[in-house]
């Protein structure tokens, strides 16, 4: 039976070692939370670091033998990989660069090669336990790699990957010097799942600029696989928190602090210590209310719950300083014997406490520069039991994607964040419990189950979609019985496209005239009794009559915007513009300077952009820019931009090779069909085809929605010449 297996860099369980020996305490975080619905089931398993390093194989063999009873596979980790590879290449190059914090990236070889090992250790931990068909869900940045480690090694596996942080502008991503390898290790995976949308089109755009792999639909197509991408916003756990916020240990630690408080209300935010969370910023605008709004002096606190977190780090260190040395100025300059304007606490709570503090605050800052969702602020929204509560968010945390009811502000604009403060503090209650209650139902319905179970069945689908897309190869058993059917059938259609299908590519489009035996065989086709030939090619109609109009067939041009039925007059599939060419046009010429050996092919209502004679590099790169420049121009118009193979080609939305394709048919029963094409716009074609239609797409290996492959125009036109025997 297939199992599901969690992968993250820490275990959802910290082993500690204190005078008593080894004690085991579980994380109350809410992805352990979430996940303890899959990995506690069963056979399946979470497999990461315990937190500690181990003394001796002894040590070793007990924590295995105890993390084992709760499902749980531990990865021991010596300190210098957790210098190299945590501290290191994870939180001193991945972070800094995901967050938008550039600056503070190193750029350390060794780093490197210690994320790269880390992951190949993370690797044989997981192939030591997961067999051939199991689901595998990887979590986080620290785990980039190991999607394609596992895939070389299992290649059925369906593989997961989720990250918990932003992906940001390809323009940061192409700064570090090892982002190939980090964009294909992720691309190991079938579903690659982010918090927003907008993080999944920056991640699209990395691999289209720096891979030059294109992607259509959310879909990723790879040398030997089709990768998904989707947005999955994580939840929380609602109801704990919810039911955390109503428990009497809250409302009586609750009462505490009120009483010390006294009618002092209370801001309140909680971050882990880190220079993405806009701490600092936050401190100067809580210090620009109360100079802008002097009231308020004397009225309102800020308790400022700061988490001890990655302090090995430079930049951790010296953020703390700036805090410590900030909070100290402010309070020094505000205070009074019985008003503290900053309650700073640098430790962490228990939920109890956590929980009394969401209660009683007014208002809640969060306010990160960059956060790849942030909980916090959902947490604050489930603990409101009363709907009293306003939710200031930063625009630039994942989480304001969802939470549009809160003040949502820009982190580093300091007097607007001073004026939401205000704002938050003279909400009145109806506002505030209109905006709370549609946030609570937003939180409570998308929450971390809502979250698991969306992703899972999303993996279960895209294994199921690239099973359905595994396409074999036309085998002599295969062709015997299509020649079965074909001699069986009373009507019988072959649809051909033209280039890459009945001949081989020529640098030269214009060279690629068919030669004296593929005129005699489709001159035999055509002859054959109740067959009719369709040739459905992307070529202009001019060119197809001069090379093939002698002969008595039928021919779909342009991708199906000309039809010609045989012996009669071109006829356009529906009316159409091409007055869009005269803008347009100066784009690809653009290109074409920029890119030598391109060239433009101008055809009645298409444009196309040629670049077979270019470098391969630079082709594939000028064709991402260009597929990115021509889909901005071509935005909200009826024009579409179509990848052919070494082809770019603007044309009229909606008409394709498949709805010419179909509209022959209507026009035209019969019980046989063989078409057979070779590039993604014959996709359309074999998608307008009856499921009993034998289609086929030639090249090797390629996936498609056709039945069958078939390696060249060689072999079609031998599989052709056996229907004239
Ligand atoms: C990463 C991404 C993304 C904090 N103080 C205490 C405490 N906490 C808990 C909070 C919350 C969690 O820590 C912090 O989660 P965030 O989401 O805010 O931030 P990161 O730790 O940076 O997490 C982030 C997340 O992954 C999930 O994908 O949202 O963007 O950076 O749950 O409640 N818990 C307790 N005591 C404390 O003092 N018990």
């Amino acid at each position: 039976m297939s199992r599901t297996l969690i992968v993250s860099n820490r275990l959802p369980t910290k082993v500690l070692r204190n005078d008593d020996g080894l004690t085991f305490q579980p994380s109350e975080g809410g992805l352990a939370t979430g996940l303890g619905s899959i990995y506690k089931q069963g056979e399946n398993l979470w497999i990461g670091w315990p937190g500690l390093f181990v003394q001796d194989a002894a040590e070793e063999e007990y924590i295995r033998t105890e993390l084992r009873a709760d499902n749980m596979a531990p990865v021991f980790l010596t300190k210098a990989e957790i210098r190299d590879f945590y501290e290191g290449f994870s939180n001193s190059t991945l972070w800094p660069t995901f967050h938008y914090f550039s600056e503070f990236a190193t750029y350390e070889q060794s780093h490197w090669d210690a994320y790269v090992r880390v992951n190949e250790k993370f690797c044989a931990a997981v192939l030591a336990q997961a067999g051939p068909e199991d689901t595998i869900w990887i979590h986080d940045y620290q785990l980039l790699l190991l999607p394609e480690m596992l895939r070389k090694a299992r290649p059925e596996a369906s593989i997961g990957f989720f990250l918990h942080i932003p992906f940001p502008s390809q323009e940061l991503i192409r700064v570090l010097p090892w982002r190939e390898q980090l964009l294909r290790g992720m691309l190991g995976a079938d579903l690659i799942g982010f918090h927003t949308f907008g993080y999944l089109r920056h991640f699209l755009s990395a691999v289209s600029h720096l891979l030059g792999l294109p992607a259509q639909n959310g879909q990723i197509e790879t040398a030997s696989r089709t990768v998904r991408v989707d947005a999955f916003p994580m939840g929380i756990d609602y109801e704990r928190y919810a039911l955390a916020a109503a428990s009497p240990e809250a409302q009586a630690h609750e009462a505490v602090y009120l009483e010390a408080l006294r009618d002092t209300r209370v801001i309140l935010s909680i971050d882990r210590l880190d220079y993405t969370k806009g701490i600092a910023q936050r401190l100067r605008a809580f210090d620009l209310l109360l100079q802008r709004y002097p009231e308020w002096r004397g009225q309102v606190s800020l308790i400022m719950l700061v988490v001890p977190s990655r302090d090995q780090v430079a930049q951790y260190a010296s953020l703390k300083e700036e805090i410590d040395e900030l909070v100290g100025r402010f309070n020094a300059q505000y205070r009074t014997i019985g008003w503290n304007p900053i309650l700073y606490f640098y430790r962490s709570l228990p939920l109890e406490e956590l929980a009394a503090l969401y209660r009683l605050a007014e208002v809640a800052l969060v306010t990160p520069i960059r956060d790849g969702m942030n909980l916090v602020a959902k947490e604050y929204v489930a603990s409101k039991i009363d709907q009293r509560g306003v939710l200031i968010l930063s625009e630039r945390a994942g989480a304001a994607r969802e939470l549009s009811d809160a003040i949502i502000i820009n982190p580093t604009d300091m007097g607007q964040l001073a004026e939401a403060m205000h704002e938050a503090l003279v909400m009145t209650e109806d506002e505030q419990v209109a905006r709370m209650t549609a946030m609570q139902a937003l939180v409570k319905r998308y929450n971390i189950f809502a979250w698991t179970k969306l992703f899972m069945n999303q993996l279960a689908y895209t294994k199921m979609k690239q099973h359905t897309l595994a396409t074999e190869m036309l085998t002599p058993v295969v062709t015997t019985q299509l020649l079965a059917d074909y001699h069986g059938a009373k009507q019988r259609l072959l649809l051909l496209d033209y280039d890459g299908t009945l001949v081989g590519f020529h640098p030269n489009p214009q060279r690629a005239e068919p030669d004296q035996e593929l005129r005699l065989l489709l001159r035999a086709l055509s002859e054959l009794p109740d067959t009719r030939v369709v040739v459905i090619s992307g070529r202009d109609r001019a060119t197809l009559t001069k090379w093939l109009g002698h002969l008595p067939i039928d021919f779909i041009a342009e991708h199906g915007v000309w039809l010609r039925a045989a012996g009669q007059e071109w006829e356009l599939f529906q009316a159409l513009r091409n007055d869009w060419m005269r803008d347009l046009r100066p784009v690809l010429e653009l290109y074409v300077a920029r890119t030598a050996g391109s060239f433009i092919e101008e055809k009645d209502f298409s444009l196309v952009w040629h670049y077979r004679r270019v470098d391969t590099d630079l082709g594939e790169v000028r064709a991402r820019e260009l597929l990115a420049h021509l889909s901005f121009m071509t935005a909200n118009t009826d024009l579409q931009v179509m990848e052919g193979n070494k082809v770019l080609e603007i044309k009229n939305a909606g008409i394709n090779k498949g709805t010419a394709a179909a509209r022959w048919l209507a026009a035209n029963p019969v019980d046989f069909i063989l078409a057979l094409g070779d590039d993604r716009t014959d996709e359309d074609t074999f998608r307008a085809m009856p499921p009993e239609a034998y289609t086929v797409r030639v090249g090797a290996g390629v996936r498609s929605l056709a039945r069958f492959n078939i390696s060249s125009p060689t072999e079609v036109r031998q599989l052709l010449r056996k229907l004239l025997v």
